[in-house]
């Protein structure tokens, strides 16, 4: 399968992206590969890949060059049977991506999720009121970050309460299975058909609660904006999606709230910066570091001929920090304007639940400024490793409340 070098006209770099040191501290690799050039061919994997911010933005916008039907992992599927049914929305392209699109679009749009914003508002008070009573120190991954996404988002959806520990454990290893079958996929392995029939079981139309986001992909299944067989998966795509990438969201603008104690000050003089900050915690950690595009026909990038069918590795945490793009990237910067990063792609498939996270960052971050005056980190942070996801395991934190 590997085209013989002479023919590749791009730099080449033997770098594994998906390795420990990689994964650990992704900021020097993302650097190499930005100076490299605007294409660069990964030999380990025999696939392209891009980190400079114009090019990644270009190819999310141009889908029809840049396919998502053959999956957005490193399986090609063409060639390789997927390992579940595919994602409806993640890994198909127009015309059979378009309804399940718009039925999200519009469950889960501003205007449609506000109704939300006040039970939300009471839930992350109750929360914040919790742990401070437990006292000053608290993880805030576990305690927060964690905790408040699965208080209220698997309530949103309508699914019932029993399963719901397997939530977490599914996302890890669908995000994990973007990558290459590295140890990191053979460690969830064991437990892939028990999360799956778990998470199955939960999009049936008769365990949901019938006002919640579950429900109305029913409704619109009864409709006939969709058919009765997608809008299971319609539904596992909000499990799938909605969970761990929230939670690390979270975990991002905690953790950069920590270290740069000037920045929570600003947002506690005005706390309408909720959501610029969160975004530009998107922007500067990328929880969802990576995907896939194939190519859909050849294609010269600044020089660099990717022919037709080929896999192409997107680095959103590297576009992200490109200098070319951004003044100062490496720094989490309130007065910034975040808008145009990519860490919620870009284009058609940009992410539908963007509004949602939003909504769940800045609930968390009202509740939390009002109570607290600063946060430090208290003891040794430690990373989660994920083929997709730039993820904590651990951030003890220290608060003095005013
Ligand atoms: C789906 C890229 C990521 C946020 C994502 C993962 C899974 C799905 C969608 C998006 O299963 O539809």
């Amino acid at each position: 399968m590997t085209a013989p070098l002479s023919t590749i006209d791009a730099p080449l770099s033997d770098a594994d992206p998906f390795s420990y040191d990689i994964l650990e501290d992704p900021l020097p690799f993302q650097a190499e590969l930005r100076a490299a050039g605007p294409v660069v061919y990964l030999r380990k994997y025999d696939v392209y890949a891009m980190g400079r911010y114009d090019e990644v933005h270009a190819a999310l916008t141009d889908w029809q060059t840049f396919q998502s039907a053959a999956g957005v992992g490193l399986s090609n599927f063409r060639y390789e049977k997927p390992w579940r049914p595919p994602s409806l929305l993640l890994e198909a392209d127009p015309p059979h991506h378009d309804a399940p699109r718009a039925v999200l679009t519009k469950i889960l749009g501003p205007r449609e999720i506000r109704g939300l914003a006040d039970a939300w508002a009471a839930d992350a008070e109750e929360l914040v009121e919790d742990l401070l009573a437990k006292g000053t120190e608290f993880d805030a991954v576990t305690d927060l970050a964690a905790a408040f996404p699965l208080r209220v988002f698997p309530d949103a959806v309508g699914i019932p309460k029993d399963g719901r520990e397997h939530l977490l454990p599914y996302g890890d290893h669908v995000f994990n299975a973007f990558g290459p079958p590295n140890e990191l996929v053979a460690k969830g392995a064991p437990r892939v058909a028990e999360l799956s029939a778990s998470i199955a079981t939960k999009c049936a139309r008769d365990v949901l609660t019938p006002d919640g986001f579950g429900a109305q992909i029913w409704a619109a299944a009864d409709r006939g904006d969709i058919t009765e067989a997608q809008a299971p998966l319609i539904i596992r795509s909000l499990l799938t999606a909605g969970v761990d990438t929230t939670v690390n969201g979270l975990a991002a603008v905690l953790y950069a709230f920590a270290t740069n104690p000037d920045q929570w000050a600003r947002l506690r003089e005005d706390p309408a910066l909720s959501r610029t900050a969160f975004d530009e915690a998107v922007r500067f950690e990328s929880p969802v570091q990576t995907f896939f595009r194939t190519t859909a026909r050849d294609i010269e990038i600044g020089g660099t001929v990717i022919p037709e069918g080929r896999k192409i590795l997107m680095f959103l945490g590297s576009a992200n920090r490109d200098p070319r793009r951004w003044e100062n990237p490496d720094a989490f910067d309130l007065s910034r304007d975040p808008s145009g990063h990519v860490g919620f792609g870009f284009g058609i498939h940009q992410c539908v639940g963007q509004h949602v996270a939003r909504l769940e960052a800045a609930t968390i971050l009202n509740a939390l400024s009002k109570r607290i005056a600063s946060i430090e980190i208290s003891g040794p942070t430690r990373r989660h490793h994920n083929n997709t996801l730039r993820a904590w395991e651990s951030l003890p934190v220290r608060v003095k409340l005013g």
